[in-house]
Parts: C-alpha cells; sequence; structure tokens
C-alpha cells in the first residue's frame, strides 16, 4: 500500500517541490484547494506534475470543509503548508492573516485529533517569528520570538498551538522553522522574486526600472527544492520535534540586487533600482540568519544550492520565461 500524504498549499511555491518530492518516494499525495474563479495550476505544471496529484476541496478558514477532507482519506502524513504568506500584506490584512495563519492551522490539528490521530503533522513555521531578536548574530531553536508583523505574530500562535497538541494529546506535531527560502516558483511580490522578474524586462527592454523599499534588511536565503526535503525528513523521525532550517548565511536585498544584476551581465544595477516607500514596512525585521547545527545533525540535512547558484537560477528562468513569451 501506498503511503499517502496531504499537503495544504499545494499551489504555492512549496507546494509543487514537496509534492514532486513526495511523488518520487511513490506516496498518494492528496492537495488541498480552495475555490478559486479562475484557479491557477501553473506552478504544478511547471514541474510536470498537475495530473499526479489527488485535488481535494477545502479551506483553512472553513473548519467544516478541513474535518470532511481529512476524514475522508485519512493521511498518514499532513503537510500544512497553505497561509497568507506575503509579510506586506499581513498589516493591510491582519484579520484574514490570522484566521488563515493561526486559526486554521488550530481546525486542522483539531480535525487531525478526531479523525486521523496517528496522522504526522508539519507546520510551516517561520523566521519571521523571530523578528527583532538576534543575540549573537544567529537565531536557533532556542531563541526567544518577537515578531514584527500580524504575519508573524499569527504564525507564533500556530507554533504553540502545534506544540500544544504534542504535548497534550500525545500527537506527531512537528514545526519546521524556516528561513526564506527562493526559487523560479516563488510569487511575484515578494523580494527575490520581484528583482529577477524585473531584470529579465530590462534585459530585453521591457521595463526600464524596479521600485523597491528597504535594501538594508539581511535574510538567510536558500532554495525552496532543497527546503522540501528537511520538511519530509522531520516526518520520518519516531520522535516529533521542531527544526530551524537554514544556509548559516545572510545577505541584504542590496546584496541580492548587486547579484541579480551581475548574473544577468549588468555591472551599473545603480541606474536601473528606485526606491519607493510604498514598499517600505510599518515595522522591519533586520537580520535573519539561522544555526543550522540541530537539523544537520538530527535528520542529516544541509543545503545544497548556494547563494550565487540560487540567483542565477532565478535570473535565468525568469529571462527564458520572458524570451518564451515573445516567440
Ligand atoms: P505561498 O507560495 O504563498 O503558498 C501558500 C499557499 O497557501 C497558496 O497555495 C494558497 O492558495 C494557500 N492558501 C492561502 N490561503 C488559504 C486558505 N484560506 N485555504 C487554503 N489554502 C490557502 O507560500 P510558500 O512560499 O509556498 O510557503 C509555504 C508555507 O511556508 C507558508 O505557510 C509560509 O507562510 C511558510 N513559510 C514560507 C517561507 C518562505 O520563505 N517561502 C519561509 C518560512 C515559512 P492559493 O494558491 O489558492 O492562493
Ligand atoms: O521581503 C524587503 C522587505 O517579502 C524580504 C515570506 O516567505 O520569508 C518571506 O517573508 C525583505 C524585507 O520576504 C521590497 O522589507 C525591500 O525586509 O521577500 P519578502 P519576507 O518578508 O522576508 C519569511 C521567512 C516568511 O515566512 C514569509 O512567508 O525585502 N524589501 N523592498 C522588499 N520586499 C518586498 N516584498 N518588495 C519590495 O519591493
Amino acid at each position: 500500500m501506498k503511503k499517502s500524504a496531504l499537503v495544504t498549499g499545494i499551489l504555492g511555491q512549496d507546494g509543487p517541490y514537496l509534492a514532486k518530492l513526495l511523488l518520487e518516494k511513490d506516496y498518494k499525495v492528496y492537495g488541498l484547494i480552495r475555490r478559486y474563479s479562475n484557479p491557477t495550476f501553473s506552478n504544478l505544471e511547471y514541474l510536470g506534475i498537475q495530473d499526479q496529484i489527488e485535488y481535494v476541496d477545502g479551506d483553512m478558514t472553513d473548519e467544516a470543509s478541513l474535518i470532511n477532507v481529512i476524514k475522508s482519506i485519512r493521511p498518514e502524513e499532513v503537510y500544512n503548508l497553505a497561509a497568507q504568506s506575503f509579510v506586506g500584506a499581513s498589516w493591510q490584512q491582519a484579520k484574514l492573516t490570522t484566521e488563515v495563519n493561526a486559526l486554521g492551522v488550530l481546525s486542522l490539528l483539531n480535525a487531525i485529533k478526531f479523525f486521523s490521530p496517528t496522522a504526522k503533522f508539519y507546520q510551516a513555521s517561520t523566521s519571521e517569528m523571530f523578528g527583532l531578536s538576534n543575540d549573537d548574530g544567529y537565531q536557533d531553536e532556542n531563541t526567544p520570538f518577537h515578531p514584527r508583523s500580524p504575519y508573524g505574530v499569527a504564525k507564533v500562535y500556530a507554533y504553540w498551538m502545534t506544540v500544544n497538541f504534542r504535548e497534550s494529546y500525545n500527537m506527531f506535531a512537528a514545526n519546521g522553522i524556516l528561513f526564506n527560502h527562493e526559487s523560479p516558483l516563488r510569487g511575484i511580490e515578494f523580494v527575490t522574486r520581484k528583482i529577477t522578474d524585473g531584470i529579465a524586462k530590462i534585459k530585453l527592454g521591457l521595463a526600464e526600472d524596479i521600485h523597491l523599499g528597504n535594501l538594508d534588511p539581511k535574510r538567510d536565503w536558500g532554495f525552496a527544492g532543497d527546503y522540501v526535503e528537511a520538511m519530509y525528513l522531520m516526518l520520518q523521525q519516531d520522535d516529533p520535534d521542531d527544526y530551524v532550517v537554514a544556509t548559516g548565511e545572510t545577505h541584504s536585498v542590496r546584496d541580492f540586487v548587486e547579484a541579480a544584476f551581475k548574473a544577468a551581465g549588468i555591472e551599473d544595477y545603480k541606474q536601473y533600482v528606485k526606491i519607493d516607500p510604498r514598499y517600505q514596512r510599518p515595522a522591519e525585521v533586520p537580520h535573519l540568519r539561522g544555526r543550522l547545527d540541530k537539523v544537520t545533525k538530527k535528520l542529516g540535512w544541509k543545503p545544497k544550492v548556494t547563494f550565487e547558484e540560487l540567483v542565477k537560477i532565478m535570473v535565468d528562468a525568469d529571462i527564458q520565461r520572458y524570451k518564451k513569451k515573445s516567440m
């Protein structure tokens, strides 16, 4: 019998990479999708796996829909990747962000507790929970949380609820505290993809500049394809636990801009970048850098793609995309 897994957030960035990995391991993969007037399966199509997923209908804000899904498929593993994941939007839509990212997780945990209690549960926790905490230049599993956005606050709730279900009901519930991870499938509003998409347009004469906010914040950026392996490994352990997943390196947004223009063969980037206050945030997370000792020691996980390789993969993919469109 094939193992079964439910992946929420199947149409996003991480969902397709994780689904591909699970399919390669011969899982039956169910993907939760919500009602949409015009759904886009483009990220699954990009990886060529859109026809290999069994889609189930549900919304993180509708508890009954989650109960129905869990009850009907009783998956052995549940990867909760669904979220309003854009930090910038979480100030404008704080309540929605809370309903999806915090209360939605409580609903899903309850559905599992009642209808598939032996299922192993993965919660997509985030380095945004650390926010301002940065004792020695690194964050790890023992760093206190100080979230800086409604997104971060909601994720802290979900983190602790995951721990609480583990401690209260003896459920296998694990948090992956993932630092920023990117890919050609990254949503276009996130800074890395906004930069590589903008550079591709400039390179092909389709745009003149890129409008960005604060270039000083530092992030620990890795490749999404590497990070889904860590999610999978967390659910293959005998005991549930919480793990930081990161590269251990940090770069500013400015560094990313410079590296991306360079990868596209443009040396003098400054003339193309306009600082636009519309993209500055009410409260910023200035410095993220994860310590990956635990995930390496306990799960044997390490990132494979370097910062420079990641930048090049994303720049090349966007240039190819626009070239294909113009053919
Ligand atoms: P993403 O591309 O934004 O994907 C999120 C997915 O969640 C989308 O497919 C979206 O569905 C779905 N979703 C949103 N609201 C929903 C709702 N009410 N009901 C059901 N589904 C809903 O995010 P990602 O980059 O793949 O990240 C995956 C998870 O990891 C997220 O929880 C994110 O917060 C977390 N995370 C991400 C990073 C990172 O750097 N990427 C780091 C740490 C943690 P639609 O397609 O229908 O909109
Ligand atoms: O911003 C700065 C911005 O939106 C990165 C999500 O996946 O990772 C992601 O959250 C930095 C911030 O990602 C622009 O102010 C400057 O300092 O790409 P981002 P994020 O906020 O770090 C974490 C780990 C998650 O969990 C989230 O789900 O870049 N920045 N100028 C800009 N950011 C954007 N988006 N657009 C700009 O024009």
